[in-house]
């Protein structure tokens, strides 16, 4: 074996509740954005599929836990959906949904896997929504709540836990560009909706500890390094500053309790920062998490701006580089991403020699591939050997990472089988299984069995 992975390295794939569930208004649960947006405005989705044709995990689970048994799996993230455990987002909570959530881990348990649970993964309840969404302070309270509600119902079985999915995605999509709900551009809202989402996480991890759990509370970060043109100073600038905006914005509050003093005086300079009130800055520093979750999917290229900004413009981070692409870059033509597999072990490096090497796994990375069925072989599998070979080469990178020192502890595919990607829907798909739309039968792809033998072995 080339290879070797520790022992207890956390072999799985991730889901979240939106996008596996299904029964999106049923077993007592209440709307989420998502539905009300499809509701309102189904063109905004990718062939008009919305957030009640998933994979149907609600109903299904026990087969999928039997797969992903199958698949080799001893971990699996999913998430707890706030608007099924507590429909309005705070008062009473919904029976079914404990029912349901304790039987999902359970059987996780029982076949082995550990459940790796996320309480917040974009599908914020219509009705806290209604109350601001997270530009309400009243919204973070609620939250905090939920998450006690589910340490109280879930602590003692469940060991890891994460405050938040991606929280700069529902900042981007929702308040900068367009592709979430509520559908508002505006950047100071942006950075209120970022800095309060920070605040809920704090509110939660400050309420994990306050039970004293046997267990680990952490974040999950899209993680995108960002890459210069070149070694020129404004290109380095660019990067440097583009880093602040997507990466620091988010790692520098939860894994060391406070903002880069560079971003502060940035948005400060061009009237852009949140409001804070006393009390916050202790709660941030009260926040600093025990694990982080590592998304990491592709680069992110930039070089110096070349035009003038248009001073009229609505403020952006991109008044401050602008998008590159490198000549010759890899691409992964089925989804329009570029793959570079180094991506990985630069941002373990970068935690480990500037965020004191806390615990760390890879929580998503993984292959969208459009058209996918065009890969069938003679007998209907999917023969996805360039999935195969994308796993390969980053859990390579990653082990050179081990192998110096970084903390990484495992690796988790986006995601266990196809799945309903929010306005995407079913256009890209990721799963190490297979799942048919007309008639939800499962099949586990090649690159699935590739993964049971990788993570029985330990290595390849
Ligand atoms: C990640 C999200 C997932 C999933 C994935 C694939 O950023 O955490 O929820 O949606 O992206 O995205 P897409 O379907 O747009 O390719």
């Amino acid at each position: 074996m080339q290879y070797r992975f520790p022992d207890h390295f956390w072999w799985g794939s991730a889901s979240s509740a939106a996008q596996a569930e299904g029964a999106s208004l049923q077993g007592g649960k209440a709307a989420t954005i998502w539905d009300h947006w499809f509701a309102t405005q189904p063109h905004r989705f990718h062939q008009q599929v919305g957030p009640e044709h998933t994979s149907g995990f609600y109903q299904h689970f026990r087969d999928d836990i039997a797969l992903m048994q199958q698949l080799g799996h001893n971990s699996f993230r999913t998430s707890i959906a706030w608007a099924r455990l507590i429909p309005q987002g705070r008062g009473a909570v919904n029976p079914e949904a404990v029912a349901f959530y304790h039987a999902m881990i359970d059987e996780l348990l029982a076949k082995g896997i550990q459940p790796f649970i996320c309480l917040f993964h974009f599908d914020m309840p219509l009705a806290m929504q209604e109350l601001g969404g997270w530009e309400s302070r009243e919204v973070i309270d609620a939250y905090a709540e939920f998450a006690d509600t589910c340490f109280r119902l879930f602590g003692h079985k469940v060991k890891h836990w994460f405050t938040f999915n991606e929280p700069i995605v529902p900042v981007e999509g929702g308040y900068l560009y367009d592709f979430h709900y509520p559908n508002v551009v505006d950047f100071r809202r942006a950075a209120t909706v970022a800095y309060h989402t920070m605040l809920a996480h704090a509110q939660a991890v400050v309420r994990y500890r306050a039970r004293q759990l046997e267990g680990q509370i952490g974040i999950i970060l899209n993680l995108t390094p960002s890459y210069p043109r070149s070694q020129h100073p404004a290109d380095l600038k660019a990067s440097q500053i583009a880093d602040l905006f997507f990466n620091r914005s988010f790692l520098d509050p939860a894994v060391k309790g406070s903002y880069p003093a560079e971003l502060v005086a940035l948005l400060q300079e061009y009237d852009q920062l949140p409001a804070c009130e006393p009390g916050d800055r202790e709660l941030l520093a009260a926040g600093t998490i025990d694990l982080l979750g590592v998304n990491y999917y592709q680069p992110r290229r930039v070089k110096a701006r070349s035009h003038a900004i248009n001073p009229a413009s609505p403020f952006m981070p991109e008044w401050f580089f602008d998008y590159y692409e490198m000549p010759g870059r890899k691409m992964n033509p089925h989804r329009g991403w570029e793959i570079y597999e180094q991506g990985i072990y630069d941002i373990l490096t970068n935690l480990r020699d500037n965020y004191g090497n806390l615990p760390s796994y890879i929580s998503e990375n993984g292959m969208g591939v459009e058209g996918e069925e065009k890969f069938k072989g003679g007998d209907g599998q999917i023969q996805d050997e360039y999935r195969i070979g994308f796993i390969r080469d980053h859990l390579t990178w990653l082990h050179k990472a081990l192998q110096e020192g970084c903390a990484c502890q495992g690796y988790h595919l986006w995601t266990f089988i196809d799945n309903w990607s929010w306005s995407n829907a079913y256009k890209n798909r990721y799963g190490f299984i297979r799942l048919e739309l007309a008639t939800g039968e499962r099949r586990i792809k090649k690159s699935g069995e590739w993964f049971a033998d990788v993570s029985r072995r330990g290595g390849f």
